[in-house]
């Protein structure tokens, strides 16, 4: 069945801070081109997204800069909107979720669950600081980690480890509000029954939507295997959209059983007959999200849906993974991120750069890895040189050769090349909608990349400008020569405007700038154009040529790399900088699979610690008796280690540098009273010191001397 209607929704994302190419790359960059296809189809294609308001995020960035949360949201959605605006996300809708008509539709929402008797109501205990009052969201209780002692875990996950945790969990728990120590006090929340909707999404996903992309089924299968739990719909809190009933002062819903209705709430604020697209099954509905969101989107706000029973689900979601930084993951928290808002600053004008790099190299099927080297290679040699240079050197030629003007095809005197050409166009055009249907979107560009690249070939091979020289005694080109050059030149500039049409829902800023060179209407652009050869009339002359693309400078890159760098290390207060250190033995936690990699030029400064913080760490000498490999780990040795009073096992991710055989009866230095953990089903006890050269090699940080196993080393 042909959907009548799209509607499609991008993740709201938190207004607790501006958006990362992150984001982009992950949902709004994927919506936007899908979107911008549909409506180049002229099909009634609806987008909608905005700012995520509510949720411990937003209080809590209000809380560390003492402001209030209305404070917090209003400055970042301002900015967001901002940013997504200038990219050209095509939104036909950015609103907020503190609007007065999301409040009321969430609300309804709820209602319609409450009235319907599905709500389970619980009462239980749940942290709460005296002092202030109020009860903790898990991410206002801070503790030490039961993972890796980390001393400011919070009560939801240790951004140190990154072990998702519960406040029961930490150790000496406190109130991030107070300090306090915070008790145990009795609470009463409205629970969504989800394991009742087990067999209806076991149904939905895992039998009728075996299309979905790998990593989203993937993660569906493995929540639903597991079990679904009652999950609670209301928060104790003052931020948020209050639960409409008597006897819920103090509370609020659940962000995530808000922000999905924000979808909902954002098409009526659009549309008069927003039902139309909810409620309608001939609606096709896409959520486009990063991978964190995907429970949310395939499980919990489809159980909510299905409850309501008016509305549609969702046909398809296609989540992406994430996309890294210069090779490590980023962490808005130390700054590790590339922020749409100050791309805009340094590279104005050059939104579908970014745009193209992002996509070409977008995290579609796991994470990836975005390098500055790698978006000034993907301009210098794909944007400037093949693309952007296909199109100027027609335009060049075409006035050199033609007197600006379209010249004549010669039907009749095409020959297999020419014909070849104009083949390709609509083999294109059908290649990139088979992809963008499956929202491989990487794929696809890559094909209109590709065409540009067979237009190089071909004028390569025609060379209208060695023809051009084969002129009479008039010194014009022989009528032959003067037809090979005509056709040549009439194919590649029908070319450009295919081109323009494919390029179109990918970097439409550099589409519109064609459409001002050939001197057409946007509406050249609309994709059912694609593939002809008659988009350009003979005798219609064009515009001078003009660059699509500049190349970007080694100089304009290594300021990026720096600024990112600069950006991570908090810089030091005045008064502690004469305590500055350069350290060159940096410990690396080599065992600590996917965790940050300390790039290699980088020089690491980390804060002050005090003499106390320092003697909290046990260091020891031991000696390496046996070393393995660890099955199925490239980077792993799995170590015993004699600590002269013990022999432990410790897991090192040593492996590339280093053969167990090599190192056997090696001295080492042994943080000892790290936190175990667990690998591949093995425990490690402690960390052995390495210290990483430029060449990102590691080597032994060892005594001097043997020295007897289990010394203390300060
Ligand atoms: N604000 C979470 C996030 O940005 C959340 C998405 C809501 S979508 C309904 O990851
Ligand atoms: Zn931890």
């Amino acid at each position: 069945m042909t959907p009548s209607r799209y509607l499609l929704t991008a993740a709201l994302p938190y207004a607790n801070g501006p958006v990362h190419i992150g984001h982009l790359a992950g949902c709004y960059l994927p919506a936007d081109i899908y979107a911008r296809y549909l409506r180049s189809k002229n099909l009634d294609v609806k987008f909608v997204c905005g700012s995520d308001e509510h949720g411990v995020p937003i209080t809590i960035r209000a809380m560390k800069e003492n402001k209030t949360p209305q404070e917090v949201v209003d400055h970042f959605h301002a900015i967001i909107k901002d940013s997504f605006a200038a990219m050209g996300i095509s939104f036909d809708i950015y609103t907020r979720t503190s609007n007065e008509i999301h409040h009321k539709t969430a609300q309804d929402f709820f209602l319609n669950l409450y009235e319907k008797g599905l709500f389970e109501e619980r009462e239980t205990e749940q942290y709460f600081d005296e002092e202030k009052q109020t009860f903790l969201a898990d991410r206002y209780i801070i503790g030490t980690c039961p993972v890796c002692g980390n001393p400011n875990a919070y009560g939801d996950q240790c951004e140190k480890c990154g072990s998702s945790l519960s406040p029961e969990q930490l150790i000496n728990p406190r109130s991030a509000l107070s300090d306090a120590t915070p008790i145990k006090k009795k609470t009463k929340h409205w629970y969504f029954p989800l394991q009742n909707y087990e067999a209806f999404l076991q149904q939905w996903i895992l039998e009728d939507h075996k299309n979905w992309k790998n990593n989203v089924y993937g993660q569906c299968k493995s929540w639903l295997d597991k079990g679904l739990q009652p999950r609670a719909m209301t928060r104790d809190s003052n931020w948020g959209v209050k639960v409409p009933l008597s006897d819920a002062e103090g509370k609020v819903l659940y962000v995530w059983f808000d922000a999905p209705i924000g979808y909902i709430s954002a098409t009526k604020e659009l549309i008069e007959n927003w039902a139309d697209y909810w409620c309608k099954a001939d609606t096709k509905l896409v959520h486009f999200i990063g991978k964190d969101n995907i429970v949310f989107h395939c499980i919990i706000f489809p159980a909510m849906l299905k409850a309501h029973g008016d509305f549609i689900l969702p046909d398809n979601v296609p989540a992406n993974e994430f996309l890294n930084i210069e090779g490590e993951k980023v962490s808005t928290s130390r700054n590790w991120a590339v922020w749409v808002n100050e791309y805009l600053k340094d590279f104005p004008e050059q939104q579908d750069v970014l745009r193209y790099v992002l996509c070409a190299n977008a995290p579609e099927t796991k994470d990836n890895d975005f390098t500055w080297k790698d978006f000034q290679d993907r301009n210098n040699s794909e944007l400037v040189a093949i693309f952007g240079n296909f199109v100027n050197r027609t335009f060049v030629l075409m006035h050199k050769l033609c007197k600006g003007k379209v010249p004549v095809l010669h039907q009749q005197l095409l020959d297999e090349a020419d014909k070849k050409m104009i083949e390709e166009f609509s083999a294109t055009k059908a290649k990139i909608e088979s992809l963008l249907e499956q929202f491989k979107f990487r794929d696809a560009l890559y094909e209109v990349i590709d065409l540009a690249r067979k237009g190089n070939k071909y004028m390569q091979e025609k060379q209208p400008w060695i023809e051009a020289k084969q002129t009479g005694e008039d010194g014009l080109p022989i009528a032959e020569a003067q037809i090979k050059i005509d056709n040549c030149l009439h194919i590649c500039l029908q070319l450009c405007a295919n081109l323009a049409i494919f390029i179109n829902p990918f970097l439409p800023f550099t589409a519109k700038k064609m459409c001002h060179l050939m001197k057409v209407l946007d509406k050249m652009l609309e994709w059912e154009n694609g593939g002809k050869l008659k988009l350009l009339s003979t005798g219609y002359s064009l515009r001078p040529p003009e660059l699509l693309f500049r190349k970007i400078e080694d100089a304009e890159i290594a300021f990026q790399v720096e600024k990112l760098k600069a950006g991570l290390v908090k810089p030091l207060s005045d008064d502690t900088k004469e305590n500055k250190k350069v350290m060159d033995i940096k410990v690396v936690d080599t065992a600590h699979e996917g965790e940050v990699a300390a790039t290699k030029e980088e020089i690491m400064v980390k804060q002050q610690i005090n003499f106390d913080d320092f003697s909290k760490i046990d260091l020891k000498t031991g000696t390496i008796i046996s070393a393995k490999k660890v099955e199925k780990a490239d980077k792993l040795l799995h170590l015993e280690i004699d600590l002269g009073f013990e022999v432990r096992t410790i897991l090192s991710g040593i492996a590339e540098h280093y053969s167990p055989e090599e190192i056997k009866g090696k001295q080492v230095v042994v943080v000892t009273n790290l936190a175990p953990r667990k690998m591949r089903g093995i425990e490690s006890n402690g960390m052995i010191l390495m210290a990483e050269d430029k060449e990102g090699k590691l080597h032994f940080v060892n005594p001097e001397a043997t020295i007897a196993n289990g010394s203390g080393v300060s």
